[in-house]
């Protein structure tokens, strides 16, 4: 079994996505998710400088398995009961599918859209407008992905909230199996203090993308594995029995300075070779 890194390990202000994406290749990583920390501030230029990035990961021989949508200021936008906020946001997200592929990838993570922030119903009915608009987000986003070849990876969340669940996610996915999937996030989940595997072998049919990295089962805080309250023996060996077959991508949040993120870094790729067994 092979893992990678989401880029936002290395992201610092003063550094360019160019630098880490050269340190993934020297320190033999093939695998990456392009995040977000980095290509939110190419986005305004981002048909030609995504075809740039896209050019150096090629020329590295690094390949992009997946790719993070935007999610500041979107998951709210796009359960938003103003339909021309929703639809602006609707939009923005159908750009990032041809993004997705510009970047070299196949695969695009979403967030599910969440509860609207001003309720005028109850609350069982913005329930109901969360789940609707969601299955809405999914049809629109899969036309996209048929358009270009893209998976689209509903992302399970944390809270009190539609798409937290494997059930919400399922139901999402059910809009278009063909196209849509789920991305696991095992911090996310035990956020939630679920059980891990059992969630996994629930989801495992419609699994396309992972999320890894660790907690103390209270806040979010995308640590390496090994560093919080998830038990990672138990989940790699769920990995293994449901014969999951792509790489495994390690979410995992950059320190205050160089050295720091460096050093999470290394410690997760110690990690998970123990883990793997290479
Ligand atoms: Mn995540």
């Amino acid at each position: 079994m092979e893992y990678g890194f989401d880029t936002g390990i290395l992201y610092l202000k003063d550094r360019e996505l160019k630098d880490a994406l050269e340190l993934f290749a020297d320190r033999g990583v093939r695998y990456i998710e392009h995040g977000m920390d980095f290509l939110r501030e190419l986005e305004e230029d981002a048909e030609r400088k995504f075809r740039e990035i896209s050019e150096i990961t090629e020329s590295l021989g690094l390949y992009v398995v997946q790719v993070h949508a935007p999610y500041i200021g979107v998951y709210e936008k796009l359960g938003d009961m103003d339909e021309e906020i929703y639809r602006k946001t609707l939009k923005r997200m159908l750009r990032w599918v041809r993004y997705t592929s510009i970047l070299g990838s196949n695969n695009m993570i979403v967030h599910p859209a969440e509860l609207p922030k001003t309720i005028e119903m109850s609350f069982v009915d913005a329930v109901e407008f969360c789940r609707r608009r969601n299955l809405e987000v999914a049809r629109e986003l899969s036309k996209a992905g048929e358009e270009y070849g893209v998976t689209i990876s509903f992302e399970n969340e944390y809270g009190l909230k539609f798409g937290c669940s494997p059930e919400d996610l399922i139901e999402i996915v059910q809009v278009n199996p063909d196209i849509l999937g789920i991305c696991f996030d095992v911090g996310h989940a035990n956020i939630r203090q679920l059980n891990l595997v059992s969630f996994l072998k629930k989801i495992s049919r419609f699994l396309t993308a992972t999320h890894l990295h660790d907690n103390n089962g209270v806040s979010d805080e995308h640590l390496p594995p090994m560093m919080g309250s998830i038990n990672w023996r138990e989940l790699i060996i769920g990995f293994k029995e449901i014969g999951y077959s792509k790489p495994l991508i390690l979410e995992v949040g950059s320190g205050k300075n160089y050295m720091t993120s460096l050093n999470r870094f290394e410690i997760s790729r110690m990690v998970l070779d123990t883990l793997l067994g290479k």
